[in-house]
């Protein structure tokens, strides 16, 4: 595709999408508009930070057809990844998950299928469900969709918006299914975050059921890297999963954090189960690297954890706020 110069990041001020406008900005030339309604998850400060004739934060909905048509004409590309991306949250009111992942992908694919823009659409691997932890697969591009949450579900819905898009309107877009992200800038509801925080706090890691789920741990910045090389020689109308070969159990995890910040590695508490608790996702991703070239650059899992500890140790600041309100919500559901 021609150069960048113009790409419109929906949902630029949450985790995934600060990282993201970040490495926009170090790796290409784009003026970068965020369209992000500023939910609990949103980090307005970390684009702050950024050149300000480079990134322009617009306050506003997804769902709202008259922002989104105004926004997307005159863009080189749109990266979507707005959503509620919480599993637990959906757990307690799906009705916001609905809406923004599912309604909102659809008024932005009649925007950009107006205004003929290229379209990037940010997923997960949970549209897949999960696989048995003894299973020696896992997820490809042709795995058949098996949702099981409400998040996942309303997620799997939007990819199915765009394939559709792509097929009866000739919408020029691409689809990622990407594994689970840590890194900086991350709500403390997640896991990663929530474990870090809850030991800096001098409290015990919270672990559900019995710790066993295994998750695909992927950098964040190695997600960004991927999402550009997909938005510049993307095949149009194609899948890419993006993982890194980072599969652990959750406890394996919270025993290197423990080991990492100097607490023995058995100093964790197992709580009340996440309801539907997916076992086990894993991405295979050659698809990826073989026909885009692309390759995470954290290759060593205990290594990015390290500097993500690092990281929230230096942002106290910044967690301590959001780290009271969560930890209140989950205390209300024994976990
Ligand atoms: P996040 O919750 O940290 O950020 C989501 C952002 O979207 C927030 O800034 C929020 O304010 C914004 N937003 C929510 N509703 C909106 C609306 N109606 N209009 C405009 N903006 C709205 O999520 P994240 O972890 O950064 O995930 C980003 C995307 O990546 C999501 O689509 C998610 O499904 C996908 N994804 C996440 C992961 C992961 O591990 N975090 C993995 C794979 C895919
Ligand atoms: O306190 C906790 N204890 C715990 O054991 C939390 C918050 C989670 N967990 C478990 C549940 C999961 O097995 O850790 C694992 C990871 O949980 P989350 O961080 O909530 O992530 P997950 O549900 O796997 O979904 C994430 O990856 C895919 C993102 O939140 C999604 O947005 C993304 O699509």
């Amino acid at each position: 595709m021609p150069d960048l110069e113009r790409v419109l990041v929906t949902g630029g001020a949450g985790f995934i999408g600060v990282n993201v406008v970040r490495h926009l900005v170090e790796h290409t030339t784009a003026r970068v508009t965020v369209l992000d309604t500023l939910t609990y998850a949103a980090s307005p400060e970390a684009l702050a930070a950024l050149p300000a004739d480079r990134v322009e934060l617009v306050v506003g909905d997804v769902a709202d057809a008259a922002t989104v048509d105004r926004l997307v004409a005159g863009q080189d590309a749109v990266l979507h990844l707005a959503a509620e991306s919480h599993n637990d949250n959906a757990l307690d009111d799906p009705g916001p998950f609905i809406r923004t992942n599912i309604v909102g992908t659809y008024v932005l694919l009649e925007a950009v299928r107006k205004a003929d823009v290229r379209f990037h659409h940010v997923s997960t691997d949970e549209v897949y469900g999960d696989l048995a932890l003894d299973d020696p697969k896992r997820f490809t591009e042709d795995t058949p969709y098996r949702p099981s949450s409400p998040y996942s579900a309303a997620k799997a819905g939007s990819d199915h918006l765009v394939r559709a898009w792509v097929r009866s309107f000739g919408v020029r877009a691409t689809i990622s299914n990407c594994s689970n992200n840590y890194g900086p800038w991350q709500h403390v509801e997640k896991f990663v975050p929530r474990q870090i925080t809850e030991i800096l706090e001098g409290r015990r890691p919270r672990v559900y059921g019995d710790g066993r789920q295994v998750r695909d741990w992927i950098h964040v910045d190695d997600h960004s890297s991927a999402l550009l090389a997909i938005l510049e020689r993307g095949r149009i109308g194609e899948t890419y999963l993006v993982g890194a070969d980072g599969e652990r159990t959750n406890l394996d995890v919270v025993r290197t954090l423990l080991r990492l910040m100097g607490r023995p590695e058995e100093d964790y508490e197992l709580v009340a189960d996440r309801a539907g608790h997916d076992q086990r996702y894993a991405i295979e991703s050659g698809k990826l690297r073989l026909e885009l070239g692309w390759q995470p650059r954290f290759s060593d899992l205990e290594q990015g954890l390290a500097e993500t500890v690092e990281w929230y140790r230096d942002h106290r600041d910044w967690w301590e706020a959001h780290k009271a309100v969560t930890e209140t919500a989950y205390a209300a559901k024994g976990q």
